[in-house]
């Protein structure tokens, strides 16, 4: 019966409906990593203002837009050379050692500190991870033109002692798991490495810092993406998926009882179709069914009060 056929179809989009909800927020992930670029290109652009007339080795503090109030930048201009032979002895939380090379070779460059406090969350979303401190980031851009938006990152990387890095007032991991320091590169790669001295973690690379701990619990919605948002949209799909579900199965049941209907009308039809054949009994039609009916009487009928003579 070819309603099986059509019931197999129907079943597997229903069972499939889940994973590919999966897989539309797992693509998200790249799109998170996007808009922590667009964000990089945004606060290079707002921390160059800082500039006026800048001395090397200075770090200035700069000013974000309103809407990433609890963002702080700094922005530091620095001869290519005293970089590699000098280093930087505090730049915020960073401690930059003799021997960090910027590879494309520049005069001038400016290296961009980042403190996404309260935003870190947001453009850094770690599912099973708690941040104990804030996202920090140092970047490296061209300094040769003070005015320039969108500008690419400097390749640096540290040829000596790594690059340290203070998180001065990080919280303690909570009881039983151990704190990791991560590193998102410009790319989008997370990794975990172990902390180099209580609160400080290393690195021979740019990007952005900060240090975790595993979350125990089974893994709550967490807050990071949309917060509010994303859980009523959470619910959402659940009660769609629910009241799909038994409409689904409503219209199964509808087409079952509707085949068997159909089954049935088609067994009278033939029945019908064989009595009309083989009998001689004729059929009248009263109203829309139709009634056997006799062509004459056989028995008169007679009144019981009748008088017999
Ligand atoms: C914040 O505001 C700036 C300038 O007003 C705008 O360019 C940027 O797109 C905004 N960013 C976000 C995340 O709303
Ligand atoms: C961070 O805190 C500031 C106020 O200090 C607030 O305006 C901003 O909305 C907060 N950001 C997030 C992502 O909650
Ligand atoms: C979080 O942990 C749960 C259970 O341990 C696991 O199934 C899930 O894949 C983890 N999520 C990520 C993004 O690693
Ligand atoms: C980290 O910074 C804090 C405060 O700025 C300072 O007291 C502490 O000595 C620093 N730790 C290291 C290892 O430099
Ligand atoms: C990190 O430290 C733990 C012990 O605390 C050790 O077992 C592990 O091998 C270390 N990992 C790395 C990458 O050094
Ligand atoms: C929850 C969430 O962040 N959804 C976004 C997933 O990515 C698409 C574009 O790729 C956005 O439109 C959604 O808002």
């Amino acid at each position: 019966m070819n309603f099986n056929a059509m019931l197999v179809p129907v079943l597997c989009l229903f069972f499939l409906f889940p994973a590919l909800l999966a897989q539309s927020s797992a693509s998200n992930a790249s799109s998170t990593s996007a808009a922590a670029r667009a964000l990089d290109a945004l606060l290079q652009n707002y921390a160059y203002r800082a500039f006026v007339r800048p001395k090397t080795g200075v770090p200035y503090d700069a000013v974000v837009p309103s809407n990433l109030t609890g963002i702080q930048i700094a922005a530091m201009r620095l001869r290519s050379g005293s970089l590699r032979t000098r280093g930087v002895k505090m730049y915020k939380e960073f401690e930059i050692p003799i021997g960090v090379v910027e590879r494309s070779y520049v005069e001038h460059l400016v290296l961009v500190y980042q403190n996404l406090g309260n935003w870190s969350l947001r453009y850094y979303s770690m599912p099973n991870y708690t941040y104990l401190a804030p996202v920090l980031g140092l970047i490296a851009y061209d300094a040769s033109d003070l005015s320039a938006k969108n500008l690419p990152e400097l390749d640096l990387r540290a040829f000596g002692d790594p690059i340290k890095i203070n998180f001065s007032d990080a919280e303690s991991a909570p009881g039983g798991s151990v704190p990791k320091c991560v590193w998102f590169d410009l790319h989008g790669l997370v990794k975990f490495s172990n902390l180099t001295a209580p609160n400080e973690c290393s690195t021979i690379q740019q990007g952005h810092f900060s240090i975790v701990a595993e979350t125990i619990s089974p893994p709550i919605p967490s807050p990071a993406r949309g917060g509010k948002e994303s859980n009523n949209r959470r619910t959402w799909i659940i009660v769609g998926s629910v009241v799909g579900g038994v409409a689904l199965l409503a219209f199964l049941g509808f087409l079952v009882l509707w085949a068997r209907k159909c089954k049935q009308r088609k067994k009278m039809q033939e029945m019908e179709k064989a009595a009309d054949v083989g009998e001689a009994l004729h059929m009248t039609s009263v109203g829309d069914t139709k009634a056997p009916s006799a062509t004459f009487t056989r028995t008169q009928p007679t009144l019981e009060n009748e008088y017999v003579p």
